[in-house]
């Protein structure tokens, strides 16, 4: 990578003032005025950027999660630590209601829905990257059982046929709200006024509406939020009575296969037996490749339970089965083929323009390069795809992504997602996994 030392260091420096502004003292913040609380998968990437340099933050920050666990074993999506968050976000504690359960910490408020189970990879790093290895691995022991409990849930309550992958039944859930993985199921909700909840957003005070999703879809999010309420976040209620969103998402059971991979690395550090997790990840391994596999297409597409047909939208989500090492070599060239081709701007040669991944196909009808999860690129995706091409010898391919995740933040700033034509920023300012993940891969390239 062409960056020069000076550069390097104000890059790390800002990037580090990024996750300072947004650390409350034992977690941090997305980002103070777009989102004031914790959030799950976005702390399991901080983690991993703390990993490189404090030790200390990046054990805190998932402590501090896992202190808000259900003690069903779900680990909430957001947990509101503040009473009095930095700035008004919706839905916050009074609408989620979590006391109707009777798994509900009475410790924390929290929601009652999950993210994508990147905490065991990144309690991994922070174990490999750690100068105090005894403390760390004090730390791999306190934190184990409390995943074995966050996988026993998905496992248990999500994995109605025992087919080694798991549903979710909220787009929060993905991570990826508003992308056009959803717009079928959502379209065949075909709500009635009468079904939302009275509600008033928040997300769109500090951000440019064209950048989030549609009030439409947001009345999607809060009708499914008081169908789980209503339930009383009882799963078993939530499957059997019909919930419409039920989705064997990709890019949701290639982490949860990565992160039983890193639990069997784990249960070996600290004497446990790793081959019921080597197991679970296999089985659930060959359930991607035989279930959500799309020739034709040549990604990984989701599966919708609810109508019982598969989702065929080209999103990027649709290559992370890379991350995981899920297709063999023969499948990953056929999915390079399109992976690296102008539709996700991640060409090599002559046709590269722009930045890559967008995060969807540029040249699907409904495709923006501004709307959220609809086109933008995102630092996480790029930094997971890059791990998964490097593992398959992409090396070429490996570097344009790790360019980029250098590059967008000196273009377009620490912003949550970026236009993949112009590197223009867009969304949430100050934003923690932009920083924590540029941190990690500079990092990085030191060591290697
Ligand atoms: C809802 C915090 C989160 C990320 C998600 C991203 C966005 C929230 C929102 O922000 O979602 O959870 O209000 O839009 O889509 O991936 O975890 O950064």
């Amino acid at each position: 990578m062409n960056i020069s030392p000076g550069d390097r260091a104000e890059l790390l420096g800002r990037a580090r003032a990024v996750l300072d502004a947004n650390w409350r003292g034992s977690f941090t913040v997305p980002a103070l005025r777009q989102y004031p609380y914790q959030w799950s998968w976005d702390s399991a990437f901080i983690a991993v950027g703390y990993s490189r340099f404090d030790q200390h933050r990046a054990e805190e920050e998932l402590r501090a999660l896992f202190a808000a666990q259900w003690s069903d074993g779900r680990v909430p999506h957001i947990v509101f630590h503040e009473a009095d968050a930095a700035a008004p976000y919706f839905p916050g504690p009074a609408f989620w209601q979590i006391e109707r359960s009777p798994h509900a910490p009475a410790s924390h408020h929290s929601t009652g829905i999950v993210q994508p189970p990147v905490h065991a990879t990144a309690v991994l790093h922070t174990y490999r990257h750690a100068p105090d290895q005894p403390r760390a691995l004090a730390y791999v022991s306190e934190l184990f059982p409390k995943l074995c409990a966050w996988h026993d849930f998905l496992y248990r309550e999500r994995d109605p046929h025992g087919e080694g992958l798991v549903y979710i039944c909220h787009p929060w859930e993905s991570g990826q709200d508003n992308s056009p993985l959803w717009d079928p199921v959502l379209t065949r909700m075909a709500l009635r006024p009468e079904q939302i909840p009275p509600y008033q957003r928040a997300d769109t005070r500090a951000v440019d509406p064209a950048e989030r999703p549609l009030d439409a879809d947001y009345d999607c999010y809060i009708f499914l939020v008081d169908f789980f309420r209503q339930r009383n976040y009882d799963e078993g209620r939530i499957y059997r009575e019909g919930c419409p969103f039920l989705v064997q998402d990709v890019l949701f059971n290639t982490l949860l296969c990565r992160a039983e991979q890193d639990m069997a690395e784990l249960a070996e550090l600290i004497g446990a037996d790793p081959e019921p997790f080597k197991a679970r990840a296999a089985r659930t391994a060959s359930a991607i490749d035989a279930k959500l596999w799309d020739e034709s297409r040549r990604l990984y597409v989701d599966y919708d339970l609810a109508a019982r047909m598969p989702v065929p939208v080209p999103a990027l989500a649709g290559f992370t089965p890379l991350f995981a090492g899920i297709p063999d070599a023969a499948r990953a060239e056929r999915m390079l083929a399109y992976l690296g081709s102008p539709a996700f701007g991640l060409s090599t040669g002559e046709e590269r323009s722009g930045f890559p991944a967008s995060s969807y196909d540029r040249f699907a009808p409904d495709y923006s390069p501004r709307r959220y999860w609809r086109g933008p690129v995102w630092i996480q995706m790029n930094w997971l795809l890059m791990h998964g091409l490097q593992a398959y010898g992409y090396d070429e391919h490996a570097s344009a992504l790790r360019s980029a995740i250098i590059d967008l933040p000196r273009v377009g700033d620490f912003r949550e997602y970026f236009n993949p034509e112009t590197g223009a920023g867009y969304g949430a300012e100050v934003f923690s996994w932009t920083a924590a993940l540029l941190i990690d891969v500079l990092y990085g390239e030191q060591t290697v």
